[in-house]
């Protein structure tokens, strides 16, 4: 079966053969244009992701199931009941750019056309927000202007505020191929990334300092004269003051101050982008997460403008997208300031949208962004609401709010596909999603590429696809002829209609083809990409048929107060995505990072008592939560960051949702996830331990730091704490109990035998060492002798492999450094040849060159 990826918004079609009742062989789809046949680690181990457990299987009203009629039932009527009571206003969904196509329309159509207000937002809010406003702004439509073809006929591409190495791979590795063929690299990340490591050039900017770095560069461009004057003139609407708000401070050493980048760095970047016409500026969260992030948008599209390098082949400015659907969300108007098919909230568009789906409560002006959204949940104004695909409890800013306003709002539905999450544990209703692999419609990648994800297995017990339920939903709420879906066909030739009505060309996203589909052709339909090359006549959707120059001017940066001295930045690992509900569940995706570290400079890891691997409490005006402790030096001094993909499902630490204010771009709403004032302190442990157990436990360890890591048949749990730990004992399953203490050491070491096979071990220690767990893990269900147990290995055969590098080879860290010395191996192909890592997804290519050159430097010296 030809489907699309779960995860990222590259957009990757994969081939899916079932193997069995839940297991599918995975396999990369040769003809997808979005991959070519090519998957990242975790695209490659989604079959790892797609058994049973921890799935919601049938609706819950409380903590008893019921029939899909009375959950259904019961939500359309506290929906009926607050609204007569309260007002449209007073409920809302907040939904997640991981529905399909086919599940936002309906969800859209919903709120905005029948129960009459716009308090839809989506999780989207949180990701591509700014970008949205910030395409808006400058062409009059939220249109990407740009393709992966781009990529390939670039002859720069800049990465601004992008890890696209692990949040993008199959993207980066089209780039590398360019860049393998000349092109050059330029990454702009506070950080040093694997991303970083390989461009030709890295600045290392100040975070927040993006704006200044553009406009310099503009100023830079207009004095080098590859301002393109003839294209302005023609096609772009240039505000009077425009070039004088732009470039008050913008000489190179001014510049340099700002983003606190050595001068000859920026000048070579500000050479490279003047001579190259053909280039790409790819940018991501580091942009968009950003108090000033439609600036930040805006800034960049500005470059593009001023030097005519859009709507060409190579030359874009390009947006990408997180999650798989993030653009189809946009498509079908799915954030509260959008109402649909790419229309805002005009009263000739509402009239226009309210006619087509012949709407009885058209919603005429914008809804509540998602901050706003939770503070008036907060505040007791919000009185249901319904969360679907996204994990807010985790995800939000300001999470321990969030937490507290589900847990006092009166009605909290979930339409999940896990039974437990942090959101749901506050829900009145949940409701079992089909989930990817059982679920039909259409997704929209970074590019504009709408394909399909396909059905390959039947949806387990109850589960139902998000369409069905909302439809179901609406039925009940008494709008049956509106909502007459059977079949994701239906939705989706709706939604391409009403893509074209009344549309002049005025709208550029408009589908009039598709509308005329039938089912066959909708099951067959092939990737394709809408839109052309926008732009290429220089034409662009505002008014007068210009593009727009956008003032911008880099506000102040508040240097770190005594309270608060570093700055808290936050993102993603390469083998997790977000909360972890799916990739949680592989074990070989687990072993890239186990735990959430808080990266920090040694400068400040001194100053701090800090030593690698130490507990460290991160703190921020909104709260607190444990980190481990990782020492580097790609962190700069004075800035920290930590993942953002733990749960209380995961660990009792991690936290990263707790750390950032609920503040947002007053333009986008999007909340400024990278830059929070913070401080951090070493936490002291008395003790060191893990639990590795057959299956789950029932609840976290009960200590100070606990988390878990998926393993083959079962999970392990690192542990540490202070006090004594024998509260631990009360986690371990039941039965035959066989302990080893040594009470020199400070050390325990519990077995549980069922029928004689182990199902969990305890070990503990207070000064000593604690054995590797791959031997450990290997023998769970095993019958094994208590001694050789509780040594924790096999006499004489126990390797450490060290931390897995390679996801698909299983390849440890330190099995790849003493292959690189013993075999003097030189370069990536080298060590594939000798280990096969790195020759499968390619996700490990970046750090293994990174081994390679910090392994050469310390040879060389
Ligand atoms: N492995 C993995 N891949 C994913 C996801 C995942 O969870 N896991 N999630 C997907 C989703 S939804 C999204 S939105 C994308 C996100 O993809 P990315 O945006 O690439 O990922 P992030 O790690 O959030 O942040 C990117 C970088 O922004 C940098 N940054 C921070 N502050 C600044 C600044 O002021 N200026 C600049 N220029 N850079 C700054 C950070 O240091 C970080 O390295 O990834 C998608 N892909
Ligand atoms: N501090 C900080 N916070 C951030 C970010 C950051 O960089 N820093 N990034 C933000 C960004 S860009 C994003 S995109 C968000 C992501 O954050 P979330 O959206 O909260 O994270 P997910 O884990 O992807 O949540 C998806 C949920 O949907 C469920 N699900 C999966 N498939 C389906 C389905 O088909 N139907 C239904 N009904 N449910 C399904 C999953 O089980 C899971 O519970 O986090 C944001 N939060
Ligand atoms: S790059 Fe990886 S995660 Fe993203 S769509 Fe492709 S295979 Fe999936
Ligand atoms: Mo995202």
């Amino acid at each position: 079966m030809r489907t699309t990826c779960a995860y990222c918004g590259v957009g990757c079609g994969i081939l899916a053969t079932p193997t069995g009742e839940r297991s599918a062989d995975i396999k990369g789809d040769p003809d997808h244009p979005a991959n070519a046949g090519k998957l990242c680690s975790k695209g490659t181990h989604l079959g790892e992701t797609i058994g049973l457990e921890g799935r919601l299987l049938t609706p819950m009203i409380g903590r008893r199931t019921a029939s899909w009629d009375a959950a259904l039932g019961l939500v359309a009527k506290r929906f009926r009941e607050t609204i007569a009571q309260h007002g449209p206003n007073s409920v809302a969904f907040y939904v997640s750019g991981q529905l399909l196509t086919e599940d936002y329309y309906v969800a859209n159509k919903l709120m905005k056309g029948f129960i009459g207000a716009a308090n839809i937002d989506t999780n989207s809010r949180l990701c591509m927000a700014s970008a949205v406003a910030g395409h808006i702004r400058a062409f009059g439509e939220d249109i990407v202007p740009a393709s992966y073809n781009d990529l390939d006929a670039a002859d720069l591409i800049v990465l601004v505020g992008s890890n696209a190495a692990w949040c993008h791979p199959i993207v980066y590795q089209r780039i590398r191929a360019r860049c393998d063929a000349g092109a050059k690299l330029v990454v702009i990340d506070p950080r040093r990334t694997e991303t970083a490591d390989e461009a030709d050039l890295h600045l290392s900017i100040r975070p927040g300092t993006d704006v200044a770095l553009m406009n310099g560069l503009l100023a830079w461009c207009r004095d080098a004269g590859v301002v393109d004057q003839a294209y302005l003139a023609r096609h772009v609407a240039t505000p009077d003051d425009f070039w004088d708000r732009c470039e008050g401070g913008s000489d190179l050493w001014s510049v340099a101050r700002v983003c606190d980048v050595p001068p000859q760095e920026l000048r070579r970047f500000f050479e490279l982008f003047a001579a190259t016409p053909k280039t790409v500026t790819m940018f991501s969260q580091g942009v968009n997460q950003s108090l000033a992030g439609t600036d930040q948008v805006n800034a960049i599209i500005n470059l593009h403008l001023a030097t005519g390098r859009i709507g060409k082949p190579g030359a874009a400015p390009f947006s990408i997208t997180g999650q798989p659907n993030a653009m189809g969300g946009r498509e079908v108007g799915g954030l509260a300031s959008s109402l649909a098919a790419h229309m805002d909230f005009t009263p000739a568009n509402v009239a226009r949208v309210g006619r087509f789906w012949a709407a009885p409560n058209m919603a005429t002006r914008p809804g509540l962004k998602a901050v706003d959204l939770f503070r008036e949940l907060g505040q007791g104004r919000i009185k249901a609401i319904w969360i679907m695909a996204t994990n807010p409890a985790v995800s939000m800013p300001d999470a321990g709010r969030v937490r507290e306003a589900l847990a006092d709002c009166p009605f909290v539905v979930v339409s999940d596909v896990v039974d437990t999450t942090d959101t749901s544990v506050h829900a009145h209703v949940r409701l079992p999603a089909a989930a990817w692999g059982e679920k039909d419609g259409t997704v929209t990648n970074s590019d504009r590429t709408v394909s399909r994800q396909r059905a390959f297995m039947a949806a387990p017990g109850e589960a139902r696809p998000d369409w069905w339920i909302v439809t179901q939903v609406a039925r009940r709420m008494g709008w049956k002829t509106a909502f007459p879906y059977d079949r994701p066909a239906e939705i989706w030739r709706e939604h391409c209609r009403l893509s074209a009505y009344e549309n002049d060309g005025a709208r550029l996203f408009a589908l009039p083809s598709h509308a005329a589909k039938g089912n066959a052709e909708y099951d067959a339909m092939a990737p394709f990409r809408w839109g052309g090359t926008p732009f290429s006549d220089g034409r662009f959707p505002t008014p007068d048929g210009r593009a727009r120059l956008i003032p911008v001017a880099q506000k102040p940066v508040a240097a770190p107060l005594g309270k608060w001295p570093m700055t808290l930045n936050t993102g993603r690992y390469r083998d997790h995505w977000h909360t972890m509900t799916r990739t949680g569940l592989s074990p070989k995706l687990a072993r890239h990072r186990e735990e959430p570290l808080v990266e920090i400079h040694p400068d400040d890891a001194s100053a701090c008592g800090i030593v690698d691997g130490n507990l460290a409490r991160v703190t921020t005006p909104q709260g607190s939560s444990l980190f481990r402790a990782t020492v580097v030096t790609s962190q700069r001094a004075g800035e920290v960051f930590v993942p953002i993909h733990w749960t209380d499902r995961t660990a009792t630490g991690g936290r990263a949702g707790r750390l950032p204010r609920p503040l947002a771009d007053p333009v986008s709403g999007q909340p400024g996830f990278k830059s929070t004032p913070a401080r951090i302190d070493r936490v002291e442990t008395a003790w060191r331990g893990f639990i590795i157990v057959r299956g789950q436990l029932a609840a976290p360890p009960d200590c100070l730091w606990a988390t878990r890591v998926a393993v083959p048949h079962g999970s392990a749990w690192d542990m540490a704490g202070t006090g004594d730990a024998d509260a631990l004992d009360a986690s371990l399953p039941k039965g035959q109990r066989i302990e080893a203490i040594d009470a020199a050491r400070g050390s325990r070491r519990v077995a549980i035998l069922d029928g004689g096979r182990l199902r969990a071990v305890l070990f503990v220690t207070r000064d000593g060492s604690l054995p590797p767990r791959d031997w450990l893990v290997a023998q769970l269900g095993e019958a094994i002798a208590a001694p050789t147990l509780l040594a924790g290995r096999a006499a004489g055969v126990q390797v450490d492999r060290g931390p897995i590098v390679c996801a698909c080879f299983d390849v440890g860290l330190k099995t790849i450094l003493a292959a690189i010395a013993d075999q003097h191996l030189a370069d990536v192909p080298a060590i594939g040849a000798a280990l096969g890592a790195g020759t499968n997804c390619g996700s490990c290519r970046p750090a293994l060159a990174k081994l390679l050159a910090t392994e050469g430097s310390t040879h060389a010296a």
